[in-house]
């Protein structure tokens, strides 16, 4: 292989190739037209490889010597080219096979290369073109290693950094384990301390409960004793109280002209009522039958009712006519209006002291509710009590006794008032009753026990409201026991007062 470029030519220090590998990348493309080995050689010691043709030794053996391209040196060059060719063959057969087989550079001629020059490069310029590639390689390969070691460093620190972390967080792993473990044991022995104390709270507690159980058990078998023992005391007394005699008629007279001759209840049916109703007869032996309407016995009853109350009646009725009630103004109406025969109505009084007086009035009669159950009489029939429906004279006013009658007055209660007075004396007093302005006889007045009151006791009006009888007591004087009751005009005249009630209360069958 003959080198035609007779120009020698000083390698260019750089063809613009990038620094670094900017030589390599030149030496593997721009001699790629030149198939010299030199290249390939280059290569070679480049990458630290053992060069198979041979080092430059004969023109620089100093690696740092200036490389030697002498412009003038046509001679020498000439003179060492058969050494140099014969060197040059065997490095060439080995450089061409092996670049060959490398690069694929199959080409058979040497071309002028501007690096090369128009000479073939020899061995030594091959070299010196390594030698002035060389430092730049270095530095290339030093900046290399030190940036292969900095990544080495920064994997190493890495992965110290990854362990530690690792063993961090099994050691952190482990305190927490460790102390949720303590925490929860802590907690554990907390709870079992309260559960003990408080199942030794609740031994006791049910200890107490025991005994309060067993307490109450014996007291509950007591009682149970107890009940039976009243259940069989009650049975009489019970059996007696809802006890109804069997005669009925249109009242107490009627039912004992019929034969009765026991005091107690009975069913009355006057000519104008729709329906019966259950009164308390009081029926002597004489056969006189009183058809009771009102009692005050001990003033378990309240009287302040209103206008219906009063219309239909309260309280109880009972066989033993101890009980206290007002029959009601509407049957009361039904007993006083039915028959052509008059009544007399009776008023029986007891005071505190335990005497007992009564007043009879004839023509006796309670007007329709139309009417406002208007009381009317046609006379004072009798009575040591007095005849307080007659008004009495208080001393107040000359008007005293006109306007404390009751003859003629309607029936006024808190919520109808039906009275002579500018106010309402039912409200004042607190009970109904046939007021006028207001009244000198007061049945259904407030019950006050001893029988004397003041003003202060009336409450906040200060009006005389008890259990009025103005003709026997004053009007400050509550009478224990009252009665009402009626009974046919024609039966004052039997017996000649030998009925026990008119024989008790003065004997008016004489009048
Ligand atoms: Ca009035």
């Amino acid at each position: 292989m003959e080198c035609q470029n007779s120009q020698p030519s000083r390698p260019s220090a750089h063809s613009g190739a990038p620094r670094g590998l900017g030589p390599w990348l030149h030496l593997l493309t721009g001699p790629r037209r030149c198939a010299y080995g030199a290249p390939e050689t280059a290569t070679a010691a480049a990458l630290g490889l053992h060069l198979p043709c041979g080092p430059c030794l004969d023109k620089s053996p100093d690696p740092t010597a200036v490389p030697h391209f002498p412009q003038d040196s046509t001679v020498d060059c000439q003179t060492d080219m058969a050494f140099l060719h014969a060197a040059a063959g065997l490095l060439i057969l080995c450089a061409v096979s092996s670049a060959q087989r490398l690069r694929g550079d199959n080409s058979p001629l040497c071309t002028p290369s501007d690096e090369f020059g128009k000479y073939c490069p020899t061995t030594c310029g091959v070299a010196d073109y390594l030698h002035k590639y060389k430092p730049s390689m270095d530095r290339d390969l030093d900046d290399m290693e030190y940036m292969l070691t900095e990544v080495f460093n920064l994997t190493r620190d890495t992965q110290d950094k990854v362990v530690y972390m690792r063993d961090s967080e099994a050691q952190t792993k482990k305190t927490i384990t460790s102390d949720v473990y303590i925490k929860k044991s802590s907690s554990m022995l907390d709870d079992i301390l309260r559960f003990e104390r408080s199942i030794v709270e609740q031994e006791a507690q049910i200890y107490d409960l025991d005994h309060m159980l067993s307490a109450n058990e014996k007291r509950m078998l007591q009682l149970r004793q107890l009940a039976l023992q009243l259940e069989q005391k009650c049975k009489k007394p019970c059996e007696d109280t809802v006890q109804i005699q069997p005669t009925t008629g249109k009242d107490c007279q009627d039912i004992a002209n019929k034969g009765a001759r026991t005091s107690g209840l009975y069913f009355v049916k006057p000519m104008k009522a729709t329906e019966q109703f259950l009164v308390y007869c009081e029926i002597d032996s004489a056969g006189s039958g009183w058809t009771v309407l009102q009692r005050r016995r001990d003033g378990s009853l309240d009287f302040s009712k209103n206008w219906i109350q009063y219309k239909e009646g309260f309280g109880y009725l009972s066989p033993d006519d101890l009980s206290e009630f007002w029959l009601g103004n509407e049957k009361m109406h039904l007993l006083s209006t039915q028959s052509s025969i008059p009544y007399v109505l009776r008023i029986e009084l007891t005071d505190w002291e335990g005497n007992k007086k009564n007043a009879d009035y004839a023509m006796f009669k309670v007007g329709p509710e139309a009417d406002m159950y208007r009381l009317t009489y046609a006379y004072y029939f009798g009575g040591d009590a007095g005849d307080a429906f007659d008004g009495y004279d208080f001393g107040d006013d000359p008007s005293d006794k006109f306007y404390t009658s009751h003859n003629g007055m309607q029936f006024s209660t808190a919520d109808r008032d039906n009275d002579k007075y500018q106010g309402n004396c039912a409200k004042q007093d607190g009970s109904g009753w046939w007021m006028n302005r207001c009244h000198a006889a007061h049945l259904n007045g407030k019950y006050y026990k001893g029988g004397r009151y003041t003003e202060k006791d009336a409450g906040e009006h200060g009006f005389d409201n008890g259990i009025i009888w103005a003709a026997w007591h004053s009007r400050w004087y509550s009478m224990k026991e009252t009665t009402m009751k009626m009974i046919p005009i024609n039966r004052m005249h039997i017996g000649g007062g030998q009925q026990a009630g008119v024989k008790q209360f003065g004997g008016l069958g004489d009048m």
